[in-house]
């Protein structure tokens, strides 16, 4: 490196500045694309044609549409700039690019309009409730509403000129004030709704209450609070119980929290996006409407080791309510691995995951999450395989088909669990440093077992996505799912720590287990046990793509392992954000 090269980076390193939680490049955020990189370019992932993205803000449906915003900057493939960007879609698969709903414009929001939520107003009237940055760079909640009600499209937000609503008073950190919530409705016909925030180590979900949506009032006390750090992006709503007169999978809606008869049969999920470690977890508890209170049931712990809704890159998710099909959608945003020049020469970063279907498990215990059944629309060509074993330290390819845009289910059978490796308790805190310690070239007994996704045909390249098998006191099992991407790419500079996170199955029951794994060019998004554990990474394959990405089975361990069924699509590609005409 020369001394130019040298100076060049000393700039770049001095002028790396961290906002919020974003890292910001100022002499890079209004550089325009001016040519886009389409080679790992996500295929049915949500993305727009160019330039940087970052949380879905404000998801909900309105008179037959589904409307996503989201954080973009207009102006280039870095963070900055950041305005709501807006598409709408009748099925969560096909979009079309509306202009920005909410961008700086106002003193309350002219530094930036960061993230935020949609509320529907008994009357049906929809309102956004947002971050914005004001000339102190102080963070402050407004509300916009929409100008014309009979538009489906919602294109234009007015902005009273009363905003904020909120302002960091009594204590609050006008940095850390941030990613208002959907509000819900008392029974004392006050509305609510929460405020990440923090004060020293320790993270708030500040509650605000009131009457007229108008004047808010600061709680005495935060709905809840956790030693780690900033929370970002609170998301906090109910869940049908398992055993309620409602089938469990049906999503509820906080507007129907005002039958007190709904109110008694749901669970409560609060879900936070931790700044400090870029990743979120979630607990399940009770809420007391009197008191304000929030209690996460016993069994989740509330902290660092919290279950997460995804082990992977799956941040400032956001969920709401789809009145057209009584369910809650999940949404979140996958961040780049590559680097910041790389996201330059790209010309886009960052994609959401693809829309999930959440509720609460039977039991109680845990979430599930589901690709929304909308996707299977975009199934085509169509490969299978059934009974095939496959013995210790032997793989197939799956063929037939083009694997680099797909989606694949199987199910792996286990004969004997017998040779089980010996599971040290020290290791159920951290699954990830587990999988770090056993990747996928580590030989095992039971497993490791799974996919080689993205792979180049000589191997060279491959993601691998799979489980372990251990066995602990008694006649327990504990099941780790892993993704590796160690060897994905001949790009030494991308980021790619192997993603893990324990499978809650009953494997010397079900003597099986199911993954299934949306391939899309860059995005390895996969779901454990029928969507118990998730993991979503981002890989760059340079040998393993188009035509040359392969599909293969693998299995790493001592004991032989049976595919029962593997059933694998191309996958279409949908109308992804084209301009609306
Ligand atoms: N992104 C937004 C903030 C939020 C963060 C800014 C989380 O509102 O806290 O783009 O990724």
């Amino acid at each position: 490196m020369g001394p130019a090269e040298v100076t060049a980076l000393l700039l770049v390193a001095l002028l790396t500045i961290v906002r919020a939680s974003h890292v910001v490049y100022p002499e890079l955020q209004s550089l325009e694309a001016t040519q886009i990189d389409e080679t790992s370019r996500t295929g049915y992932h949500f993305q727009p044609p160019k330039h940087w993205i970052n949380d879905p803000n404000g998801p909900m449906y309105y008179k037959g549409l589904y409307h996503l915003f989201y954080q973009y900057n207009p102006k280039g493939a870095v963070w900055g700039n950041i305005v709501w960007a807006h598409s709408v879609s009748t099925d969560l698969i096909d979009w079309t690019a509306l202009d920005p709903g909410i961008y700086p414009s106002k003193p309350f929001d002219i530094n930036g309009c960061w993230s935020g939520s949609a509320t529907l107003l008994p009357s049906g009237v929809p309102v956004m409730m947002y971050t914005g940055i004001d000339p102190d760079e102080h963070q402050v909640q407004n509300v916009a509403y929409p100008k014309n009600l009979s538009d489906p499209f919602l294109r234009e937000w007015v902005k009273p000129d009363y905003n904020p609503i909120i302002s960091p008073d009594g204590g609050i950190n006008a940095s850390a004030f941030r990613d208002p919530t959907t509000a819900w409705y008392g029974p004392d016909r006050h509305w609510r709704l929460l405020v990440g925030s923090k004060v020293g180590d320790k993270g708030l979900a500040v509650l605000y209450r009131s009457r007229d949506f108008k004047r808010w009032v600061k709680a005495h006390h935060p709905l809840h609070s956790g030693l780690t750090g900033m929370w970002e992006c609170p998301d906090f709503f109910p869940v049908a119980v398992h055993g309620g007169s409602r089938h469990h999978r049906r999503g509820v809606d906080t507007a129907e929290l005002r039958d007190a008869a709904v109110a008694e049969e749901v669970k409560y999920v609060l879900k936070v996006s931790l700044d400090l470690t870029r990743y979120e977890y979630y607990t399940v508890g009770s809420y007391d409407h009197a008191t304000d209170r929030y209690t996460p049931d016993a069994g989740f712990p509330d902290n660092d080791y919290g279950l997460r809704y995804d082990y992977g890159d799956f941040y400032a998710s956001k969920s709401f309510y789809d009145p057209a099909k009584r369910r809650r959608i999940l949404w979140g945003w996958a961040n780049e691995s590559d680097t910041v020049p790389d996201d330059r020469k790209k010309g886009w970063a960052g994609i959401q995951a693809i829309p999930r279907k959440l509720w609460l498990s039977p039991r109680g215990k845990q979430l599930i999450q589901w690709p929304v059944e909308e996707i299977k629309a975009l199934r085509a060509k169509h490969v299978n395989v059934s009974d095939k074993v496959v013995k210790s330290d032997q793989y197939f390819e799956v063929t037939g088909f083009k694997s680099v845009q797909s989606d694949v289910e199987v199910a792996f059978a286990i004969k004997d669990l017998s040779k089980a490796e010996q599971f040290n308790p020290a290791w159920l805190r951290d699954p990830q440093a587990l999988c770090k310690k056993r990747g996928a070239r580590v030989t095992g007994e039971v497993g490791p077992f799974g996919l080689w996704v993205l792979a180049a045909g000589d191997l060279t390249e491959r993601t691998a996505v799979f489980f372990r098998v251990f066995k602990t006191t008694g006649s327990k099992h504990v099941v780790l799912m892993c993704n590796d991407p160690t060897n994905s790419t001949f790009e030494s500079q991308v980021y790619r720590p192997t993603f893990a996170g324990f499978v809650n199955v009953d494997i010397a029951q079900t003597k099986t287990i199911a993954l299934r794994t949306l391939i899309d060019h860059s995005v390895v998004e996969s779901f454990g046990a029928g969507g118990k554990t998730c993991i979503l990474t981002r890989v760059y394959p340079k040998k393993a793509v188009g035509d040359d990405a392969h599909l293969f089975v693998f299995n790493h361990g001592e004991v032989d392992i049976k595919v029962v069924k593997l059933d694998a699509w191309e996958m279409k590609t949908p109308k992804m954000n084209a301009p609306a005409q």
